[in-house]
């Protein structure tokens, strides 16, 4: 099978955990953030994560794809069992998690902005509903106390260095690709529980953090 993704793309990350969780092999392609045609091709739009499936079909939609090959495997990983309290903190930080991350995706070495179009591609299509990049950047110091105490927060809300709620559930699905993006952030606090819960989440799922890449 091949998946089609972005490094930075939370979506494409869920996408990516339920492969690694169930150990199973896929072949993975970054696609520069400016090509349209290949998405287009596969699915009629400009949207990832892609899975091409071994018979040839491509399905998109991060859920549909961690439902796909949860569903195939005789042991299946994930609880459907929900933490409110996750879902209300998810919900809170995210109403500006973007102002702090998207600035900062197009000035990182990611393989999706590895030419001047892509960046630029990326930079004109966010800027236009979240607003000016030069301006949320000079936010970046008071998103980053918020983002820090949230995290504090967090920390209550976690069961277990292995799984948010005790067990691996949809709810780890959710929220790892939160905390990966977020150690793109050099000047983010970490709490013991939520490094702890990151750094398995990442060893269980084969997705790699992003601290050499951070600025
Ligand atoms: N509901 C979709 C959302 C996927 C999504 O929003 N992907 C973004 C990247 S993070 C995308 O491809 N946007 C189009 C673009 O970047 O041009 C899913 O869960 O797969």
């Amino acid at each position: 099978m091949h998946l089609y993704v972005y490094d930075h793309c939370p979506f494409c990350v869920k996408a990516r955990m339920i492969f690694g969780l169930h150990q199973q092999p896929v072949e993975l392609s970054f696609l520069l953030n400016d090509d349209e045609e290949t998405p287009n091709k596969l699915i009629g739009k400009k949207m990832l994560p892609i899975l091409v499936k071994d018979d040839c079909s491509a399905m998109g939609e991060s859920l549909d794809i961690v439902d796909y090959i949860e569903s195939r495997s005789a042991t299946p990983r994930l609880s459907t069992t929900t933490s409110p309290a996750l879902a209300q903190w998810l919900a809170e930080v995210g109403t500006y998690i973007n102002k702090l991350l998207l600035p900062i995706m197009p000035t990182t070495d990611f393989a999706e902005f590895s030419t001047p179009s892509s960046r630029d591609y990326y930079s004109a299509k966010k800027q236009a509903y979240i607003g000016d990049f030069d301006s949320l950047r000079e936010q970046r110091a008071m998103l980053v106390e918020k983002i820090n105490q949230d995290l504090i927060r967090l920390a209550d809300i976690i069961k277990s260095p292995h799984a948010v709620n005790g067990t691996l559930s949809y709810d780890d699905i959710h929220l790892f690709p939160v905390l990966r993006n977020l150690t793109l952030v050099k000047a983010i606090t970490w709490p013991a529980p939520v490094a702890a819960l990151r750094d398995s989440l990442s060893a269980q799922t084969a997705v790699p953090l992003l601290f050499d890449l951070a600025h």
